[in-house]
């Protein structure tokens, strides 16, 4: 789970490659902040193409309203956060989440880019939503690329995701998400790079991770780092995501995947509802250390507070200039 002040949810370096029963042991499917978080891992069912079986997990996530009346996805009872838990898989990989409803109104759990039968659909249309005081299984399935029988070619599951409710409010989950019963999903592929740290940006209307302008997340890491970010939209409004000092590829990763890929270099990317993507980057990689701004770049939804700090530290803790202050 990200700790939306710090990004950090280990404290060992992922600085490693996903490959197969290795990945499913250095990545856990959820990153929690407790042991108990970590589900059980079987071999097994997984649709995964080719020798890409994957893991069926089992996981619980509780639906909760937090102090301040918003509402949010946790793993443990009263331990929910906006944006909710980062979910991880491996293509190939099953997912069981057993979703408790401990909120007074029917919420749900409805995914992007995985694979999953109508019954999980997490909508109120399918009959798949949660009453208060109960719970109900959801499957996450998600499968590697691979040949269709026509000769075209399947793209794998893996990308960077999210999922939400889809009934508070409205039969498309407008008032859960604006509460903050979202969160983020990422699907790797064998062989990916693991990051150090990992940070999720939600623009959710004129928000960042549900925070009141001018109040958006400092994500700290150290100079030399591989981070992470992952950035979701929700709302009515497109945005801009910037970050300052930093550049990544537009493609899956973010990463160029040799010296053939042609793929563009970016610093921004404009992002409309319920859009996701994700890269990885190298903190102060060719720039040092500093307090880098990341901001929405419509620049009435920067001045209105849509900006936040990526603080990358040297190793000893200090920053060039000193610590921010805005
Ligand atoms: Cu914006």
């Amino acid at each position: 789970m990200t700790d939306p002040g710090t990004g950090t949810r280990r404290h060992f370096s992922r600085r490693a490659f996903a490959t197969g029963a290795a990945a499913a042991a250095i990545v856990p499917a959820v990153l929690g902040t407790t042991a108990a978080a970590a589900p059980k891992d079987k071999p097994g069912e997984g649709n995964g193409q080719g020798n890409n079986k994957g893991n069926v997990r089992n996981l619980t996530v509780y639906m909760e309203k937090l102090p301040n009346g918003e509402m949010g996805y946790g793993l443990q009872p009263g331990q929910a956060t906006i944006p909710g838990p980062l979910i991880e898989l491996t293509e190939g990989d099953t997912m069981h989440i057993e979703v408790v409803n401990n909120l007074d109104v029917a919420a749900s759990l409805h995914v992007h880019g995985m694979d999953y039968d109508i019954a999980s659909d997490g909508t109120k249309m399918n009959d798949s939503v949660v009453e208060p005081g109960g719970r109900r299984t959801y499957v996450w399935r998600t499968h590697a690329p691979g040949p269709n029988h026509d000769g075209t070619w399947e793209a794998g599951s893996a990308g960077y995701w999210h999922y939400h409710d889809h009934n508070v409010g409205t039969e498309h989950g407008t008032g859960g998400i604006k509460k903050g019963l979202y969160g983020p999903v990422i699907v790797r592929r064998k062989g990916d790079v693991l990051p150090d740290k990992q940070f999720t940006v939600v623009f959710n209307d004129m928000t960042i991770n549900n925070k009141a302008a001018h109040a958006a997340p400092t994500f700290k890491a150290v100079r030399g780092e591989r981070v992470e970010f992952i950035v979701i939209t929700h709302g009515d409004f497109f945005h801009t995501f910037h970050v300052h000092g930093h550049r990544w590829v537009d493609n899956r990763t973010g990463i160029l995947q040799g010296p053939q890929d042609v793929s563009r270099v970016i610093d921004t990317k404009t992002v409309g509802p319920a859009d996701s993507f994700g890269f990885q980057v190298i903190a102060g990689d060719r720039v040092g250390a500093g307090a880098w701004m990341y901001h929405c770049h419509v620049q009435s939804h920067a001045d209105m507070g849509m900006a936040g700090i990526f603080l990358v530290t040297e190793a000893d803790g200090t920053v060039p200039g000193g610590m921010p202050h805005h």
